[in-house]
């Protein structure tokens, strides 16, 4: 478009600008309106960006005029694609076949992630068996992620590798279980009791697809007279089977752990393990546990003279992961809809 001091350019890009507004009826005539009169490319575009060119003394006056009509266009843009909406709408309303009592289009709703779901059945499934559920801080204090639990002052696990700090000291932390929460139990509760403590907790680790630096956590702790192994083993295999809904075959190792003694590492397999693919296709390392060690009980301040417990840890990320059959612990975090709705 060819340069202008008088603006009459101006008067004649505002009088083709209403005329196309004026004549769009819908929203497809809109946007190529937004596109021809509001983009970067159309007549408006070029005029403003020519007025650097103009003598020096026409520079404000068209700039404002410019500027004001590019307002003027978006908000009369704005207008009638209200009036548009709304004409269809009482059109639709004077319509025969109008019913005001019909129910309204569903708004999208969301879903439970699969790690809450779990968590909640787990919470079921342990409460009916007489078992309340605790919650503890997730930033902690060493003194309880370690040093109650019975960990040696140099235990590698205490290492910057697998601990995120909160402080140069080394005393605040980032709990790397929900072991923790086993002493802030034993300190509030009076034995006998039994308690689950579903949370997350953090590891400074390497991530694949069965490690997370960021997943969750099942504590269990039962304290009473008598305890044995042999609850443990039971405990642990009727709540699988309520889980899955079926026999499943676990495995324990020996395991070391400071704050049980003995200690295990159990591992699970599905019944259709064979048949699967990746890390679901053997058997899954899925919890620690073992008998409560009598220092923990002590720095709980719990008589190991009287009492004796067990406690496991499961991974409550493996868990669902059996459950729903994922392969890759990754896709919890990653926030993909395609994966989340599909629970
Ligand atoms: C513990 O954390 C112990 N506190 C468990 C325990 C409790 C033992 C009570 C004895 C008595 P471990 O580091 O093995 O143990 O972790 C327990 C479970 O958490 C593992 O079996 C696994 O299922 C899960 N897990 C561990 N690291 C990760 C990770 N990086 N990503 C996902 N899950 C993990």
């Amino acid at each position: 478009m060819a340069e202008t001091s008088n603006g009459s350019n101006l008067a004649e890009i505002t009088a083709a600008a209403m005329a196309a507004l004026e004549a769009a009826d819908g929203e497809a005539a809109l946007q190529a309106f937004e596109r021809t009169w509001l983009g970067k490319q159309g007549p408006l575009a070029e005029l403003l960006a020519s007025i650097p060119r103009l003598p020096a003394a026409d520079r404000p006056r068209v700039g404002k005029a410019a500027n004001q009509l590019k307002r003027e266009l978006a908000e009369g843009l704005d207008a009638r694609r209200s009036a548009i909406a709304e004409a269809a709408l009482r059109q639709a309303r004077s319509a025969d076949d109008y019913d005001a009592s019909l129910p309204a289009p569903r708004s999208p709703r969301g879903s439970l992630h699969p790690i809450t779901r779990i968590r909640r059945e787990v919470e079921d499934i342990f409460g009916s068996m007489g078992y309340r559920v605790l919650d503890g801080p997730e930033v902690e204090l060493d003194h309880y992620n370690f040093e109650a639990l019975n960990f040696p002052a140099n235990h590698p696990a205490r290492d910057l590798q697998d601990t995120f700090w909160c402080d140069n000291e080394g005393h605040v932390l980032l709990r790397t279980h929900t072991s923790p929460v086993q002493i802030r139990a034993m300190q509030r509760l009076k034995p006998p009791f039994r308690a689950i403590v579903p949370g997350r907790v953090f590891r400074n680790e390497a991530v694949d697809a069965k490690h997370e630096h960021t997943f969750h956590q099942v504590e269990g702790l039962v304290i009473d007279e008598g305890i044995h192994v042999g609850h443990l083993i039971g405990t642990l295999k009727g709540v699988l089977r309520e889980i899955f809904a079926s026999e499943i075959d676990i495995r324990l190792r020996p395991g070391y752990f400071p704050f049980v003694e003995p200690g295990f590492e159990v591992d699970i397999r599905l019944p259709d393990a064979g048949s699967r693919g990746g890390v679901l296709a053997d058997w899954v390392e899925f919890c620690g546990a073992g008998m409560v060690h009598p220092n923990v009980l002590r720095a709980g301040g719990v008589d190991p003279e009287r009492y004796s417990g067990f406690a496991f840890g499961m991974g409550l990320d493996r868990m669902v992961m059996l459950r729903y059959g994922i392969d890759d612990i990754r896709h919890f975090m990653a926030g993909d809809l395609r994966f989340l709705t599909q629970f």
